[in-house]
């Protein structure tokens, strides 16, 4: 009979290579009590790894089950087609012309004005610079795509649009506040009595972004005087009331932020994301939702406040992570990211505090809520596929598990 260690060895082959070598031996006579011992701990320990590796054997086929089902089917179609849309919009950001060009080749956008205005005014991920620099090249399809985006826009959104604009690209700011004037004008004849209207309506708003935000002036102005202050610039008569009401509150509530343009913003660090879009997110321990841009790629679902932000505001590392479809009472569409078999352990997660710390997420689950059913779906299916496994890190959680279990009986 061989050695305990000799027993070792051929213990430890069979785990390696448990469907290939026969079953241990039965246990010598010769051996001594603890030797014996011994060896039922080894292949009690055996039993326990082979449980392990069969456990992710499980894992792995139903993953690839889950890999295998996407096959041809229009999920797997339209994860292609967003994968592009999101390429195009680098493109766009880094060449406007050719990622405009890209989106047409690829039947994403169709080569229309007001398919081309719709594009530029959703801007989902696009750079306010590089819209400024594709309304600015001065060609006729491009007077007329400014013309249709303004279209999309209220009356006190397109302003403000303007000015960021204007902030950002001062060229465009005369092409869009033109296109805009013109347009509204013939839209609503009697509001704007000429175009320089417009102008002097905007210089207004920038005063007040800067009186309303600047910590530096202490006096702030109300409504009253903001609509006072505006008395007769419609070429001696005034503007609408409710006009500049809005105006107003659109800027105390939210002010305008001048885009920043060093060529070193995010749309570069995640290129080719495999999904990015709007979602609501509950807060961890005050249970809040926030409108959120979330971006998945590298394995982490990253979210932003704002889709031109360069810092996200929160990065979730989805390395052992699950998702599930949930009902929430109050949102529709909504997911969940958990970690499975342990519902309190808090999940491993940063975020950037109010004052600009980065500290550790508070979530047990991240509840998200999307959009409409499809973009659900797609994002559950894109997280999924994204979802890394790390197999030590389940295999020591079972352990812990069965430690902490052991220890409590
Ligand atoms: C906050 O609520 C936001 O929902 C935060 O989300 C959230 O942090 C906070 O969670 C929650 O308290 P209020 O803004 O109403 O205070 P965001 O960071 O997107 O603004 P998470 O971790 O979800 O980012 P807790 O866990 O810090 O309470």
């Amino acid at each position: 009979m061989g050695t305990v260690s000799e027993l070792c060895v051929s213990s430890f082959q069979a785990f390696l290579c448990p469907t290939v070598c026969p079953a241990p031996p039965a246990v010598p006579d010769d051996l001594t009590p603890e030797e014996k011992q011994e060896l039922e701990n080894i292949r009690r320990r055996k039993q326990e790894l082979l449980e392990d590796i069969q456990r992710l054997k499980d894992d792995i086929a139903k993953v690839t089950n889950e890999i295998q089902s996407l096959g041809s089917t229009q999920e797997r179609i339209n994860m292609q087609r967003s994968k592009q849309m999101a390429m195009g919009r680098k493109k766009f950001n880094m060449d406007p012309k050719k990622g405009i060009q890209f989106l047409i080749e690829n039947e994403l956008l169709k080569n229309t004005c007001e398919d081309i205005a719709q594009f530029l005014y959703k801007g989902e991920g696009l750079n306010k610079t590089a819209i400024g620099d594709y309304l600015g090249e001065s060609s006729r399809e491009d007077d007329l795509t400014n013309l249709k985006m303004v279209q999309y826009y209220s009356l006190s959104e397109a302003i403000i649009y303007c000015i960021e604009m204007a902030c950002a690209h001062m060229k465009l700011c005369c092409r869009m506040m033109e296109a805009f004037a013109q347009r509204y004008c013939q839209c609503n004849p009697g509001v704007f009595q000429s175009t320089d209207t417009c102008y002097v309506l905007s210089f207004a708003i920038i005063m007040l972004n800067t009186s309303l935000h600047n910590p530096n002036v202490k006096d702030k102005p109300s409504a009253e005087r903001f609509i006072g202050m505006n008395r007769g610039i419609n070429d001696g008569g005034d503007l609408p009331e409710d006009l500049l009401r809005n105006l107003y509150e659109s800027i105390k509530n939210e002010p305008f932020k001048i885009p920043e343009d060093d060529g070193n913003d995010l749309t570069h660090t995640f290129f080719n994301p495999d999904r990015e879009g709007w979602l609501l997110k509950l807060g961890g321990r005050v249970k809040t939702w926030k409108r959120r841009w979330f971006i998945l790629t590298d394995n982490c679902l990253y979210y932003f406040e704002y889709t031109t932000d360069k810092e996200p505001r929160g990065i979730i590392p989805l390395e052992n992570l699950s998702i599930r479809e949930v009902d929430d009472s109050k949102k529709p569409n909504c997911f969940e990211l958990f970690i499975p078999d342990n519902k309190d352990q808090v999940i491993k997660a940063c975020k950037t505090e109010a004052d600009g710390r980065v500290v550790e997420g508070n979530h047990t689950f991240y509840r998200i809520s999307a959009p409409t059913t499809e973009e659900k779906e797609e994002w559950i299916n894109s997280i999924k596929a994204a979802i890394s496994r790390d197999p030590f890190y389940e295999m020591l959680a079972a352990r812990k598990k069965r430690a902490s279990s052991l220890k409590r009986q």
